[in-house]
C-alpha cells in the first residue's frame, strides 16, 4: 500500500468515527428529549430530601438497572408517590450527584 492510500484510509477511519459519534448522538436524542425512566419507590426520606428507587435503564445517564438513592429537586415530588409505587421519573446529574427532577405514576 502506498503512503498516499494509507493516508486516505486513515482519513476514512476518522470520518467514520465522526459519523458514528454523530449517529450515537442522534440515537440518544429521543431518549434525552423524553428522558423518562421507570422505577419502583423503595424509600422516601423527606428530611434528607432523598428517594430510593429500584430503576430500569436510564438512557440519558447511560445507567443500567439498579437500586439507588437520588436527591430530589423539589420536595413536592415526594408527595407524588409512596413506597411500593411504580413510577416514571426523570433524573439528571448535578455536581456529581444524581437528582430526580420529575416523578409521574407509571402508566
Ligand atoms: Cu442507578
Amino acid at each position: 500500500m502506498s503512503r498516499a492510500s494509507r493516508c486516505h484510509v486513515r482519513a476514512g477511519v476518522a470520518v467514520l468515527g465522526l459519523l458514528m459519534a454523530a449517529s450515537a448522538a442522534l440515537a440518544q436524542a429521543p431518549a434525552s428529549a423524553d428522558g423518562l425512566a421507570t422505577g419502583e419507590v423503595r424509600r422516601i426520606d423527606r428530611e434528607a430530601r432523598k428517594i430510593t428507587l429500584r430503576h430500569g435503564e436510564i438512557a440519558n445517564l447511560a445507567m443500567p438497572p439498579m437500586t439507588m438513592v437520588f436527591q430530589v429537586a423539589d420536595p413536592a415530588l415526594m408527595d407524588r408517590a409512596k413506597v411500593g409505587d411504580r413510577v416514571q421519573f426523570r433524573a439528571d446529574k448535578v455536581d456529581g450527584a444524581y437528582r430526580v427532577t420529575e416523578i409521574l405514576p407509571a402508566p
